[in-house]
């Protein structure tokens, strides 16, 4: 008997979910969607777990908001899963937090191809471990011609090194004559950044009630808006990134009819 009620809500529950989904495939979404996974450590503690339980949950998440923002016709999902300044953490942590690209990529790569997902990468790639840089580079070989949602995972990334690096590229360029001074303008700045080909983030959401940025994307969010939630990334679920949508959503009308 609890097993039917229970079976009955969780499929009431999806049914309501996939009403919500149609409901806001009416209005414009987000083409690219922005997200600090934080708080992946308070969720274990809160639970006497070990921190990379808390990592480990978090990657489980992430499948499901990659699945979710493909089916809402989202274009570009970028998730911050490692900061340069992340390296500061105890070797015992970061040596897990290396393998969980290939555990991820060894058990949904095939998912993501169905699904037709192109993954992506932007940090610095050189100093990764090269058995974690192996599986991400396979992975973004192995899924470059999927036109689905693009799911770009910054890793060892931090905007301000990009910024500069950005400017020392831009200098050699004047100085070899391939870049004219006077055309250096917003637009030329950007295709120097590591999202070239990508859209500026529409929406940026940052999990773990942590209100500041940390050295994402600090050009690329000048325009975004953003969303801020207490709920713990292992926590996220399906309906907190459709309220993110809706909220945003909201927002847009209200610009829009002023
Ligand atoms: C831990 C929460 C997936 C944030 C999510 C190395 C911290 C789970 C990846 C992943 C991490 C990265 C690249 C790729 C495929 C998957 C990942 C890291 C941490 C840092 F091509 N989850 N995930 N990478 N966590």
């Amino acid at each position: 008997m609890l097993n039917k009620i229970k079976l009955w809500k969780k499929e009431n529950n999806s049914s309501e979910l996939r009403d919500r989904i149609e409901q806001i495939k009416k209005l414009p979404v987000p083409d690219h969607v922005a997200i600090i996974m934080d708080g992946n450590g308070r969720w274990a503690k809160k639970r006497a777990l070990p921190r990379i339980a808390g990592h480990h949950e978090g990657m489980k998440v992430v499948r499901k908001t990659t699945k979710l923002a493909n089916e809402l016709g989202i274009k570009v999902l970028t998730l911050y899963a490692f900061s340069t300044e992340n390296w500061k953490r105890p070797k015992s942590e970061v040596d897990y937090l290396m393998k969980l690209p290939e555990e991820f990529l060894g058990t949904f790569l095939p998912e993501l191809m169905k699904e037709n997902v192109q993954v992506r990468m932007m940090g610095y790639r050189e100093e990764l471990p090269i058995h974690t840089r192996r599986a991400i580079e396979k992975a973004i070989e192995d899924t470059k011609e999927n036109d689905g949602l693009i799911l770009n995972f910054a890793l060892n990334y931090g905007s301000r090194a990009e910024i500069i690096d950005a400017v020392k590229h831009i200098l050699n360029d004047c100085k070899s004559g391939i870049l004219n001074e006077k055309s250096l303008d917003e637009h030329s700045f950007s295709s120097y950044l590591m999202t070239s080909q990508l859209a500026d983030p529409d929406l940026l959401i940052r999990t773990s009630g942590e209100i500041r940025l940390s050295n994402f994307m600090l050009w690329q969010l000048a325009y975004t808006e953003f969303w801020f939630t207490d709920i713990l990334w292992p926590d996220f679920k399906g309906e907190h990134l459709l309220e993110a949508i809706e909220i945003f959503q909201n927002r847009q009308r209200r610009f829009g009819g002023i």
